[in-house]
């Protein structure tokens, strides 16, 4: 063979051979590529106690277990990579790889994560499971990839239940004049103001230190959160109103989801539904252990009754036409008639 041909063939064989052995072109990885060995930095809001947390520990175990330790997931709790709306932005950039917010502050991102934010939506848990992890839920994730993310399922912040340090909240028209800090999401300012309360958006991060103040008067979460984050110690009056069931959605940067192989790609999917499932039933199980514990530690607790939950509907039900004709007519309509199979309507 002629020197020439000789040296075309060795220059095309060797780098051909480093694809093969180290999986990865310059920046990517081949589909068919051994694991490699990653830091997956991953970052939530709430702290350590809470189920949220818990969840990332069984994610972190389950992808340790599969990876043979070469995917090393390192939890972040209490925002200390930033709120929500921050990490989401970080994974967008490829700063960050993993962040689980609520659905709430991605409606600036993804519009429709926006029905998730209307009240009295889901009945019980079993509902919320259904409509998130069937094709409503999935058509959702489906438009995240665009912004540069990837949205591996849904895990529970749940119901949210509103405090505050004025008085009881056990009718409708008791939310008037409170000063509410919200999520950061048009359809909870535009709902409360309705109900003629003084609706605050901020980041997770600020209530406390809003509610120690007196900036605020009260602020809503799932009973969980109000224990994990001693919102008792400055909100005397917890009023069992339930008035919206909000998902958290586990997100990973689609920059450094496009970098992985599809065996890493299975093992976090995995993960992340088997940790999901997990977190929303320690999730669950929080819920009663969190409302005897806020009760023993003297916050007047009161519930709201179903008619007074009929008021609510009724009073921002042309804020919620205006929302789906918004957020998308028929996703809505597909989501009522997932709803009532569910309900065996
Ligand atoms: C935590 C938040 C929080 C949410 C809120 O990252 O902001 O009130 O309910 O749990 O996502």
């Amino acid at each position: 063979m002629k020197k020439w041909m000789n040296r075309l063939a060795v220059s095309l064989v060797i780098p051909a051979l480093i694809v093969t052995v180290t999986g990865c072109q310059s920046g990517g990885t081949s589909a068919n590529a051994p694991i490699q060995n990653r830091i997956i930095k991953a970052g939530i809001g709430l702290n350590e106690d809470h189920p949220q947390a818990q969840g990332l520990r069984k994610f972190k175990e389950i992808v340790d277990a599969k990876s043979n330790g070469k995917l090393k997931v390192q939890p972040y709790y209490s925002a200390q990579l930033g709120d929500d709306l921050k990490m989401t932005e970080a994974l967008k950039a490829g700063l960050q790889e993993i962040t689980i917010p609520s659905t709430s502050p991605l409606v600036g991102t993804v519009k429709e994560f926006g029905i998730f934010d209307f009240p009295y939506l889901f009945n019980d848990p079993k509902e919320a499971d259904a409509i998130l992890d069937g094709p409503v839920g999935k058509k959702i994730l489906d438009k995240l990839p665009e912004h540069g993310l990837i949205g591996l399922g849904y895990w529970e912040n749940g119901f949210r239940n509103l405090t505050n340090s004025k008085h009881p909240v056990a009718q409708a028209a008791d939310f008037r004049g409170l000063k509410i800090r919200t999520l950061q999401t048009k359809v909870h300012i535009d709902v409360f103001k309705a109900l003629g309360a003084n609706p605050t958006p901020m980041p997770f991060s600020e209530v406390f230190s809003a509610l120690e103040s007196k900036t605020v008067d009260g602020q809503e979460n799932p009973l969980p959160t109000i224990e994990s984050n001693k919102f008792n110690e400055v909100q005397p009056y917890l009023s069992l109103t339930e008035h919206v069931y909000t998902p958290f959605v586990f997100l990973v940067s689609k920059k450094f989801w496009d970098r992985l192989s599809e065996e890493e790609k299975k093992i976090l999917q995995e993960a992340a539904v088997e940790a999901g499932k997990f977190q929303r039933e320690a999730n669950r199980a929080q819920v009663e252990k969190s409302l005897a514990n806020l009760k023993a530690k003297g916050m007047k607790v009161n519930e709201f009754p179903d008619e007074e939950k009929k008021k609510v509907k009724e009073t921002i039900q042309p804020i919620l036409d205006r929302y789906a004709k918004e957020f998308g007519p028929d996703l809505f309509e597909e989501l009522n008639r997932e709803l009532q199979k569910v309900r065996g309507q």
